[in-house]
């Protein structure tokens, strides 16, 4: 099984003991997870572009172009690009409402991503899900679910439909800290198990759900040990680093395709805005969220490690980002001149 990162210090110092994730550093501790250059330089743009895109949403939201509810994945980008880097053809990826990171790093257009959050036609969902409810079977991305732990079952459930289909696929099943505590994940943990069905349950753990911290909600705050009563094993990975993630991600893919069932990787992450744009934050304080952005950044690291190594020099890293915010920019661009969609569309997609 993968194996856990375990790392001595404590950080980011929040009110239990347990491990946490290791500080921006040029030193390769991890050689075995080691990346090369065109890695390094992958993970750098594609966690970027989730970055800006978001950064950008967030700017939209406050400008009332975006209604509803927006949730930004902004701090947890090397949670979805590790795997991304980690996944086959085919394997699928289903998650909550926290989303606009995983459709990115799955491949999804941005431009189509953003007018959904604006409501406009050309949206993934023709302006009428929003943030919550986007899909892309062409991208093998299952929503988007704005139930907490919604998406464990039918996770579990794409994995079933694999195994029937002897495919070969994995379903990537995300869900956060506070849905672990909910009844259906034991349900799904129960059958995948049972019927060893080829699902990878990663448990992003921010540390906060909405604004209740883990330690206040859970008795067991080791979200890796949650499949244990039913054998399904599991570790904790420090999801700051997107190599620990990405060889974390192999190992546990490989458990699965070889036909030995489920397994949990718990991400040891952390979100830098609020639960979503309405969030006042009360429950933490600006220090601890400073510490973690300016310790233990996902995208820092890689930036760190590419001067270091002098693959980069900060022209070519701007330049980078240059054309990350252009994309970004296009998208935003395209989500606000859109139109929205004809009333018509009120009685498409409608079922009786
Ligand atoms: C069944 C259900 N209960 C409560 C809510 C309200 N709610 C929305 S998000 C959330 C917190 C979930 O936190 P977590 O699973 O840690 O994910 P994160 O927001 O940190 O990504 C809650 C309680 C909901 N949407 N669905
Ligand atoms: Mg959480």
């Amino acid at each position: 099984m993968a194996k856990a990162q375990r790392k001595a210090d404590n950080p980011t110092a929040l009110d239990d003991d347990r491990p946490r994730p290791a500080a921006v550093s040029t030193d390769d501790a991890a050689t075995a997870d080691r990346f090369t250059k065109e890695q390094e330089f992958e993970a750098f743009s594609r966690m970027l572009l989730i970055r800006r895109f978001e950064e950008r949403a967030g700017q939209m939201y406050g400008m009332g172009l975006i209604g509803g509810f927006c949730h930004l994945y902004i701090g947890q980008e090397a949670v979805v690009v590790g795997m991304q880097m980690a996944i086959g053809e085919g394997d699928q990826v289903i998650t909550g409402y926290r989303d606009h990171g995983h459709m990115l790093a799955c491949g999804m257009d941005p431009k189509g991503v953003m007018a959904e959050l604006t409501g406009r036609r050309n949206g993934y969902s023709h302006g009428k899900g929003g943030s919550m409810h986007m899909f892309s079977r062409e991208k093998n991305f299952f929503g988007g679910h704005g139930i907490v732990g919604a998406q464990v079952p039918l996770g579990t459930g794409l994995a079933f439909a694999n195994r029937y289909r002897k495919n070969d696929r994995v379903c990537l099943t995300y869900f956060g800290d506070g849905a672990a505590n909910q009844g259906q994940v034991y349900e799904s943990f129960n059958m995948a198990e049972l019927w060893k069905l080829p699902v990878l349950f990663i448990i992003e753990n921010n540390r906060y759900a909405m604004g209740t911290a883990l330690t206040r909600s859970s008795a067991q705050t080791d979200l890796s040990k949650r499949g244990l009563s039913f054998n399904i094993p599991g570790v904790e990975v420090d999801g700051m680093d997107v190599r620990t993630v990405k060889a974390a991600g192999e190992e546990a893919l490989a458990w699965c395709r070889a036909g030995k069932g489920p397994t949990i990787i718990e991400m040891m992450t952390y979100r830098y805005r609020g639960h979503s744009m309405s969030d006042p934050a009360k429950y933490r304080t600006k220090e601890e969220v400073d510490k973690v952005r300016t310790e233990h950044d996902p995208i820092e690291q890689v930036r760190a490690r590419l001067l270091a190594r002098k693959w980069a020099d900060e022209d070519a890293l701007k330049k980078i980002d240059a054309s990350v915010r252009a994309v970004v920019n296009e998208a935003a661009e395209f989500a606000t001149n859109d139109p929205e969609p004809e009333p018509a569309e009120l009685y498409t997609d409608v079922y009786r």
